[in-house]
């Protein structure tokens, strides 16, 4: 009994700290990924913090992605930042996006779009239900729009798989996926910069100096063609076919499709069961059978890439692995967990560049064990789920922290951070 009592207050205190930590990161209608390190509105953390809010605000919750939506571009794109108010603790902001001048709302890249999960998430969850159709008429287009954008733009050869041209844009920044591809990423002879992300977390557990040189690179040479999404796919010395990205928005795609089918826009389906079936016969292209795991490709070169990272676990998010792969996978993840003390690491913990607290290169991110556990419970791999489920739950009880190292639990990188605190309130209660 005592014991009961005890996880139970455990678990009330771990609630009440992540709702507080939305309420304190709250800037009017988004959250910001975390006070000084994040000031503005990022786009993969409020589609899946939005998902917190839902258990405490449904409305709030959909003004989460109303406000999202509010920086979409005429071209459909939606941006990986939204700079909705000035902040100087950021680099680089608004005036490296656009100029001193004439400073950009957001930022000329995406990422990972996770939104049309959400939407649908939110609407099947809604305990109020005509402000959720509400909602759900006044987003879909602007997810269809979005999503669109991704073909023409990043797969223009249709080849059933997106590029992504930018490490910013995998959200998985400073991945050893990258490496391979940004060392054929020349330096410019950029303007001196100051990183401001040096000032709130230690060198130790951000990426590099040659990586944030590559970085800033990449967006000069964006920004001098205008971010022209017909010309970014030939100009960009870094396009990959991300595995992240490939398998959010495979899933995101079928949630587009219930979202039509909701809406009775059976107009739209056959267009979007074209993106599915094209995307379901390129997928396993990326599947390395020898590794038991998939892997990110280099479109410039045509190479798979040589690193496994928790980005691989991702297509049984997508629900796109096959049975086979699947198991194997699954395999794969159980080699990993028996290696490290908690799961899931962001790199193989066997591999020579894992670095327990160097951000994405083998960190936790308790949204990714969120992404894989939903994809193992999807394949019916109910115990490896419930061993990751577990071990975040440990992890959150020492803090509500960016990350967490895999090799003794330690949380490291931004404190009160929104979307580990969304994923309490969403997933582990
Ligand atoms: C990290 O990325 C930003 C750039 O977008 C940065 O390091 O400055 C990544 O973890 C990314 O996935 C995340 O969306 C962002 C905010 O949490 O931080």
């Amino acid at each position: 009994d005592e014991c009961q009592s005890y996880a139970y207050k455990k678990l009330q205190t771990l609630l009440s700290d992540s709702r507080e930590i939305l309420i304190d990161n709250d800037q009017g209608g988004y959250t910001i990924p975390a006070k000084g390190l994040y000031p503005y509105q990022w786009n993969w953390d409020s589609a899946l913090v939005a998902m917190g809010w839902a258990t405490l605000d449904e409305a709030r919750a959909w003004e989460e992605m109303t406000k999202l939506f509010s920086a979409q571009w005429d071209d459909g794109m939606v941006s990986h930042i939204v700079f909705h108010k000035p902040s100087t603790t950021y680099f680089p902001g608004p005036e490296i996006w656009g100029s001193v001048e004439k400073p950009r709302k957001s930022t000329g890249i995406t990422q990972p779009p996770v939104a049309a999960i959400t939407v649908r998430n939110l609407f099947e969850q809604a305990v109020n239900k005509e402000l959720a159709l509400t909602k759900v008429r006044e987003l879909f287009p602007k997810l269809l729009s979005w999503h669109r954008w991704f073909k023409t733009a990043r797969d223009p050869e249709n080849t059933g798989l997106v590029a992504t041209l930018h490490p910013w844009e995998s959200g998985m920044d400073n991945s050893p996926a990258w490496d391979e591809p940004l060392r054929n990423v020349p330096v410019d002879d950029i303007p001196p910069y100051v990183r401001a992300d040096l000032t709130h977390v230690n060198s130790s557990m951000r990426p590099s100096q040659a990586e944030y040189d590559r970085f800033l690179t990449l967006v000069y040479r964006f920004r001098a063609v205008d971010y022209d999404c017909n010309q970014l796919y030939y100009l960009s010395p870094f396009r990959v076919t991300d595995l992240c990205t490939n398998s959010v928005l495979y899933r995101a795609n079928l949630s587009l499709r219930w979202l039509a089918e909701l809406l009775g826009e059976l107009d739209v389906l056959p267009e979007i069961d074209g993106w599915l079936e094209s995307t379901r016969a390129a997928f396993s292209s990326l599947y390395d059978p020898e590794a038991k795991m998939f892997k990110s490709k280099d479109q410039l070169t045509g190479k798979l890439l040589n690193a496994s990272t928790s980005a691989g676990f991702l297509p049984l998010f997508a629900r796109i692995a096959t049975p086979t792969q699947a198991q194997e996978l699954a395999g794969t993840l159980e080699r990993w967990l028996s290696c490290v003390k908690y799961g899931i690491p962001s790199n193989d913990p066997e591999s020579a560049d894992f670095e327990a607290l160097r951000y994405w290169r083998g960190p936790i991110w308790a949204i990714v064990n969120w992404m894989i556990t939903d994809g193992l419970r999807a394949y019916g791999f109910d115990s490896l789920a419930q061993r990751v489920e577990s071990d975040t739950y440990e992890l959150l009880g020492s803090g509500i922290y960016e990350y967490y190292d895999p090799t003794d639990g330690k949380p490291a990188g931004g404190g009160s951070f929104s979307w580990t605190a969304a994923m309490c309130l969403a997933w582990l209660s």
